[in-house]
């Protein structure tokens, strides 16, 4: 009786119950798992451990323990897990929303702790609404390039996802047995004993408009524009058009051979042309037996080798396979006294000397793998100024931000 007394009287929708309520947790509680497993292998694809360069967190101590050596293989692997990652966050939302909306009236219940265990009850879902609000805006902007907060999004969207998938996690241990009973036991609610209804029924609702299934189908119907309007990020050609939820890019690619994404321009970082023509542009490679500097004909001289690989964004938008032609890093790492199989990891910074992109460090096994290139061509063309020119690194399975274009320097082993 007293639980629901204490129900605002400001709610009163009729959809609100355990049965509404308990499907869309149902729901988050699968998507939110792979939202945080799909965010892990994000983490560990950057390199972290090859830090500072790739992951400036600042004591990350426990919370590095999952990291391990991303592998290159198969070349596609982080096109899925981050397309999965971005796609299904942003499918999410609505769910998301309606569990909130479903649960609101809880929040403003008095009084507001009745015991220890209450309060820290409420304590702990303060962290999770608050978690998955943080995480779920700060995934969207990134997403669509507004880098508005302070500081750096990767460090924000690392801590506030184990904080949220902590509070996640208890929430589910305390709430899943229920959840379950409320969506097996019940048709909507009927029959659920009053004092358990009560918690989230308004005691004296307005008439209904909608039933609980129709407003499910309205929050699904949601979920699958939103879906359907963003997942052609993952592809080329027509495809990437019906995604008019998140545009992207930085440029408009055109057609022919550089016809796909970009995400910076040379422009939009600083890199001329003058900087890169014949005459001016140099690559310093530094190793154990000194320094060398090449020009784009002496790299074109050497032995060039083809891969069809693609490139995946963080922000969850990939292109298909393209055409790269170039040196491999191993026989780059050759040139500066290592065997291929021995090549170390390597540090590549780009002509850009402002930015976040500007440089990367590789891993061995991506250096050593024979699909690993400095790419001089795409597509059977010079690279275009925007995608790289004079070179590039594109490397199997790992992120584009590891990517590296208008190469400057080289330097292996020192990490
Ligand atoms: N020098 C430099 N290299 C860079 C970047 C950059 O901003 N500067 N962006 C990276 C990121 S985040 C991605 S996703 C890819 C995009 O490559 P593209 O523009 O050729 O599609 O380049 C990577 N290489
Ligand atoms: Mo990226």
């Amino acid at each position: 009786m007293a639980r629901s007394t204490s129900f605002p009287v400001r709610w009163r929708s009729p959809l609100r119950g355990p049965w509404f309520t308990s499907a869309l947790g149902v729901v988050l509680l699968a998507g939110i798992t792979v939202l945080f497993v799909t965010g892990l292998l994000s983490y560990a694809a950057y390199n972290p451990d090859l830090s500072p360069v790739n992951d400036k967190t600042p004591d990350k101590g426990l919370l590095g323990f999952y990291l391990f050596s991303w592998p290159t293989g198969p070349y596609w692997l982080y096109r899925l897990t981050q397309g999965v990652h971005v796609t299904l966050g942003i499918t999410l939302v609505p769910v998301l929303l309606a569990k909130l909306w479903s649960v609101v009236p809880r929040l403003f219940q008095l009084p507001p702790a009745r015991s220890v265990a209450h309060a820290l009850e409420r304590i702990s879902l303060l962290l999770l609404v608050g978690g998955a609000l943080f995480e779920f805006t700060t995934g969207v902007l990134n997403v669509q390039l507004d880098y508005v907060f302070p500081g750096s999004f990767y460090p924000l969207h690392f801590y506030g996802a184990w904080v949220f998938f902590a509070a996640f996690v208890a929430h589910a241990v305390l709430k899943v047995p229920a959840a379950l009973r409320n969506l097996r036991g019940l048709r909507e609610d009927e029959g659920l004993p009053r004092e358990r209804a009560g918690q989230l029924r308004a005691p004296h609702p307005d008439p209904p408009t909608v039933s609980r299934r129709g407003a499910l189908w309205l929050v699904g119907g949601g979920a699958l524009l939103l879906f359907g309007t963003s997942a052609g990020r993952s592809f080329d050609g027509p495809l990437r058009r019906t995604a008019v939820l998140t545009p992207h890019g930085g440029a408009d690619p055109g057609s022919g051979p550089g016809g796909f994404q970009i995400n910076k321009t040379a422009a939009y970082v600083g890199v001329t042309a003058r900087e890169t023509s014949g005459e001016a542009w140099r690559l310093v490679v530094t190793g154990r037996t000194g320094i060398v500097r090449l020009s784009r004909a002496e790299l074109l001289a050497l032995d060039l080798h083809s891969s069809a690989l693609p490139i995946a964004c963080v922000e969850g938008w990939s292109t298909s396979d393209q055409w790269w032609r170039g040196v491999r890093l191993r026989d780059v790492a050759q040139l500066v006294g290592y065997d291929a199989d021995t090549a170390p990891d390597v540090l590549v910074e780009s002509l850009q000397s402002h930015g976040a992109f500007r440089r990367a460090a590789l891993r061995t096994n991506q250096v050593r793998d024979a699909r690993s290139l400095l790419a001089l061509e795409v597509n059977g063309e010079p690279l275009t100024l925007d995608h790289g020119y004079p070179a590039r690194v594109i490397v199997p399975g790992a992120p584009g931000v590891l990517n590296t274009k208008w190469v400057a320097r080289m330097t292996f082993g020192e990490l």
